[in-house]
């Protein structure tokens, strides 16, 4: 209880922020856009991990209000970097189940694109496979709205074990994140023969794929052989602040 309430504070005084982790061409290394990633920093203790407190608020019915306040702030600060850089790239920004199964999920997303001004199509919501296994028609007829109105959708921790390939036929998808779990053993054959698999199957379905958490070379030249479009981890960038991910499109745009 003690925690809802200093989370309910947290949200009205802005502790909860973006931070924005680079994602990388495969072949290019150039930057392709960002994920946006929350942190709650907590008077008093420091920085809480978005695991335990957006559980929090989706255990204490603050996700609608939470998750509203980070789409927006994404939305905006998209806007912001459009002004400061011209036409920009794409953020990806995580949607909780609770969210996105959320009634009313799509007339917000179709409100803050309208009131930030920004394309549709420089916003991805990224949804873990978790949420789209237990409530499928619900997942499918949500997203059908949104990609109606032009955003992406990414499917988060691909291969975590929640998948089912039916999914994949059945959600209108445009990207692949391969999960961390999968990415951390390469270059190992055989999680260069799983890693390849994936890669043909999006490549037929016409997904897009984002290999996350590479942390080596040696994995980043392994998923780029693999097939994957994009990748995401520390061996390019940690989730940035607003300011050191300007200075990433300064650079690259
Ligand atoms: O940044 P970090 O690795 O600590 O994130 C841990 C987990 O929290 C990841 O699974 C990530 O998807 C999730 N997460 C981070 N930011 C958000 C957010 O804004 N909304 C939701 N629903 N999940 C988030
Ligand atoms: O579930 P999701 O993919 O949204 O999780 C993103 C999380 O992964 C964030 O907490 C982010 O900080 C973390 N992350 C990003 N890159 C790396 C990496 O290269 N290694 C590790 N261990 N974690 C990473
Ligand atoms: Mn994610
Ligand atoms: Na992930």
């Amino acid at each position: 209880l003690d925690t809802e309430q200093a989370l309910r504070k947290g949200i009205r005084n802005q502790e909860v922020y973006l931070d924005y982790q680079p994602k990388v061409d495969a072949a290019s290394g150039k930057l392709l856009g960002f994920e946006a990633l929350a942190r709650w920093q907590r008077p008093g203790i420091g920085l809480v991990s978005p695991v335990d407190f957006i559980a929090i608020a989706e255990r204490t019915g603050l996700i609608p209000e939470l998750g509203a306040m980070l789409l927006e702030r994404a939305c905006h600060q998209i806007a912001a970097w459009r002004l400061a850089y011209g036409d920009c790239l794409p953020v990806a920004v995580n949607v909780s189940p609770m969210q996105l199964l959320n009634q009313g999920f799509p007339q917000l997303v179709e409100r803050l694109l309208r009131e930030s001004g920004i394309p549709p199509s420089s916003l991805t919501l990224e949804i873990t496979e978790s949420a789209a296994v237990d409530n499928l028609a619900d997942t499918q007829h949500q997203l059908q709205q949104l990609r109606a109105l032009g955003v992406e959708v990414a499917m988060d921790d691909f291969g975590t074990g929640f998948s089912s390939l039916s999914m994949l036929r059945e959600l209108p998808l445009s990207t692949l994140k391969i999960d961390r779990g999968l990415i951390s053993p390469l270059p190992a054959p055989d999680a260069v023969a799983v890693v390849t698999a994936i890669c043909r199957l999006a490549s037929a379905l016409e997904l897009q794929v984002v290999a996350e958490g590479i942390e080596t070379l040696e994995q980043a030249i392994a998923a780029r052989d693999a097939g994957c479009h994009a990748l995401q981890g520390f061996f390019y960038a940690r989730p940035l602040s607003v300011a050191d991910a300007g200075d990433w499109l300064q650079r690259q745009c």
